[in-house]
């Protein structure tokens, strides 16, 4: 069944007439595309600390990601989030320079959804702030300086507060309003982008920026040794796809910086459970010897050689339901 978000695009679409806006929206969309493993990578996102048995997938070196020579595509799939904030992904090809691939991981059909009500709030608190200062300095005008010194002490302290309040407000909710859709964020679940093809041995490292399309500064990543907490900051699954005979990895970040429920200096009270940004990747794998071999085979009866050897476990979505 269509989301009301879903159908709400639709009927935008058909609404201007255009069919082709309909689809554009929808166009690139591992949903569309395969519902049933949209389906099942969705289906792992909602755990604590995205625990999936490991009979079911193996899990991977995140830093050890390579291009299958096999693949036509890198295609990134967008699969959920489960953050406040806004961030934003990135990869990188042999340490060469960063590619953004989405700019605001935020959606209306998420598990921590954004919606409507946002914005209207925070003018709502800007407004009573507003209207209760402008009412402390008509009723200060009416004071005389000398006889009522307590209570224009009292109303200039409160004044201050207010425009201490005001002065972080005011921005804050014009950022908010320069986030897409309303603030409620554009992405759908399952939508997609493609980055063509790459080289032999090609080597990925994917990365967040954590509440980037707000200014956030934390870079956290595949590489743990350049995520400023030293910690790990992504767990990541591989899955073969035997009815398509295309290779993912899911990819589930973690964007609170420090250790489990640190709140000390930099830290942020991490739940660490690595659902904040997830998505999966198309187009490579962890096994560089599977990821060159396959390219060499030409037979079929090789490949399902190679394919007995691969530590990767075939089993087919219907099994780990
Ligand atoms: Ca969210
Ligand atoms: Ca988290």
């Amino acid at each position: 069944m269509l989301s009301q978000f879903s159908q709400n695009l639709m009927i935008a679409g058909f609404a201007l007439g255009s069919v082709l806006l309909a689809t554009e929206v929808r166009a690139f969309s591992l949903r569309d595309e395969n519902s049933e493993l949209f389906n099942y990578f969705n289906s792992l996102v909602n755990r604590e600390r995205l625990a999936i048995d490991e009979n079911s997938l193996p899990q991977i070196d995140p830093e050890a990601l390579y291009w299958k020579e096999s693949a036509k595509s890198l295609n990134i799939f967008f699969i959920n989030e489960g953050a406040g904030f806004r961030n934003q992904l990135f990869f990188r090809v042999n340490s060469g320079s960063s590619q953004i691939v989405f700019d605001d991981i935020a959606s209306p059909e998420s598990i921590i959804p954004e919606n409507l009500s946002k914005l209207a709030n925070l003018q709502a608190k800007i407004d009573r702030l507003e209207a209760e200062k402008l009412a402390l300095l008509q009723e200060k005008a009416q004071l005389n300086m000398d006889l009522d010194r307590d209570r224009i002490s009292k109303i200039d302290d409160r004044l201050a507060g207010i425009n201490e309040e005001l002065s972080w407000r005011i921005p804050a909710l014009a950022l908010e309003k320069t986030l897409g859709n309303n603030g409620v964020g554009t992405l759908l679940l399952g939508n997609g982008r493609s980055f063509g093809a790459f080289e032999r041995n090609s080597q990925f490292e994917f990365f967040i920026k954590a509440n980037g399309a707000r200014g956030g500064r934390h870079i956290f990543g595949t590489s743990i040794d350049k995520n400023s907490d030293g910690l790990q900051h992504v767990i990541a699954y591989e899955y073969y796809d035997a009815e398509t005979h295309e290779n993912y990895v899911l990819l589930g970040f973690e964007d609170l910086y420090g250790e489990l429920r640190l709140t000390r200096g930099q830290n942020q009270n991490s739940d660490r459970d690595f659902n904040d940004v997830v998505f999966v990747v198309r187009g490579v794998t962890s096994n560089l010897t599977n990821a060159v071999e396959v390219y060499e085979i030409t037979s079929t009866l090789a490949l399902l050689s190679v394919a007995g050897l691969s530590t990767l476990k075939l089993r087919r979505r219907s099994d780990v339901r």
